[in-house]
């Protein structure tokens, strides 16, 4: 039985490669940060009685920030793949507290990596980049273009990817990078411009909420379904050479188009719904991300098959569910939330 390690286990992509993991028949390891408040919604569905002897899902408490720590995990756990999926994931938030943001994205990389090489584990290890860090290039964005990010978040994740590509040349790690764009569902934090859309538009249907405030509508992104793109990860991590590799749908939209058609979705007209604001305007923007996966296509056989109208549909239709049933953030049943 293979043995696997999730940081950030308890996020969106988090929750849906454990999911993937156990169903491969993997024995799956998760940490976890300790909150005052309970964080692990997304993975309720998976937590099991440590002591049943089935199980084969255990969480550790850990943080990214001691790395003490996660070097005692490593030797305790000794797993065959660590999957790093923590970061302070919001883009906005990381121009608010960018020293956060290096810390977990950046330097708390950096820390697993160092666990990783010291424990002698001699694991692989996946490190979730981004297509922040292409930031000013200009589209379509490859393993090619150069990493020009415009955000602290972006900085950051470029910091790891450049020091994950260290480790791998320097020790022999079997360590790679995906470079994934935009992918979302409705576990995806309320956050982000795709779920306080689709959250919005579930509350203005229910007469809940009249507005929704939002920024630049303009921005193009190229928005994907996340458990395809955790399949991605796994896959990587199961190639015989270490490969840095993107991850995307090649489609894009403007978050406009986005907008018009989740409120198209639900019978609303979204200019009668959406107000702007500036406070959701940031310091720099990525104007345009739209991703070329054909070396992934080529080198894993990974291809997206949920497109935008579909994605759109999935999140609008989980969000409108999810307020009737019992006011839920999220529905976390696979054939409940559109996949499987
Ligand atoms: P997410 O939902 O925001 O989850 C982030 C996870 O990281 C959460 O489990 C969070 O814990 C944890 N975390 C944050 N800081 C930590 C720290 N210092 N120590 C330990 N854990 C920490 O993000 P996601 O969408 O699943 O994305 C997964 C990874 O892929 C992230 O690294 C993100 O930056 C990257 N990425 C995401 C996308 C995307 O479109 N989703 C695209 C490219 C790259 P709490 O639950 O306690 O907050
Ligand atoms: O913004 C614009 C905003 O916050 C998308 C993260 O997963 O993907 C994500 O980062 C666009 C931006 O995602 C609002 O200015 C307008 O242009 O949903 P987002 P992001 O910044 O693309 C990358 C690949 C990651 O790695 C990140 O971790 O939408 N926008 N109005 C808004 N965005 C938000 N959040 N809220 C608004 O009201």
């Amino acid at each position: 039985m293979k043995r696997a390690l999730i940081t950030g286990v308890t996020g969106q992509d988090g929750s849906y490669l454990a999911e993937l993991l156990l169903a491969k028949g993997y024995e799956v390891h998760g940490l976890a940060r300790r909150t005052s408040t309970v964080n692990t919604a997304r993975i309720a569905h998976l937590l099991a009685d440590p002591h049943e002897p089935t199980t084969r899902f255990f969480l550790h408490r850990g943080d990214l920030s001691d790395g003490g720590r996660l070097l005692a995990l490593l030797h305790e756990i000794r797993p065959d793949e660590v999957y790093n999926l923590a970061a302070e994931s919001y883009v906005g938030a990381s121009f608010e507290e960018p020293e956060h943001a290096g810390e977990a994205a950046g330097i708390g990389a950096v820390r697993l990596l160092e666990a990783v090489r010291r424990s002698g584990a001699g694991c692989r290890y996946y490190q979730a980049g981004s297509s922040e860090m292409y930031g000013a290039e200009p589209p379509p964005q490859s393993e090619c273009t150069p990493l020009r990010p415009r955000s602290p978040y972006g900085a950051a994740k470029a910091y790891a990817h450049w020091l994950t590509t260290t480790y791998r040349e320097s020790y022999g790690l079997h360590a790679v990078n995906g470079i994934l764009f935009n992918h979302e569902s409705p576990r995806r934090g309320e956050v982000f411009v795709t779920r306080k859309v689709t959250r919005a538009v579930a509350r203005i249907q229910a007469g809940l909420d009249d507005f929704v405030y939002l920024g630049n509508l303009d921005a193009v992104r190229d928005w994907g379904y996340a458990p395809e793109y955790v399949e991605g990860m796994w896959r990587m991590l199961q190639a015989d050479e270490p490969e840095d590799l993107v991850l995307a749908t090649g489609e894009s939209a403007t978050v406009r188009e986005f907008v018009a058609a989740a409120f198209d979705h639900a019978g609303l007209d979204w200019e009668k719904h959406v107000r702007f604001d500036q406070r959701y305007v940031r310091p720099a923007e990525v104007e345009s991300l739209v991703g070329d996966a054909s070396r992934a296509e080529e080198r894993l056989g990974w291809k997206p098959r949920v497109r935008f109208a579909e994605l759109v549909r999935i999140m609008v239709e989980a969000d409108i569910r999810a307020l009737r049933h019992e006011g839920r953030h999220w529905i976390d049943h696979p054939e409940v939330d559109g996949w499987g």
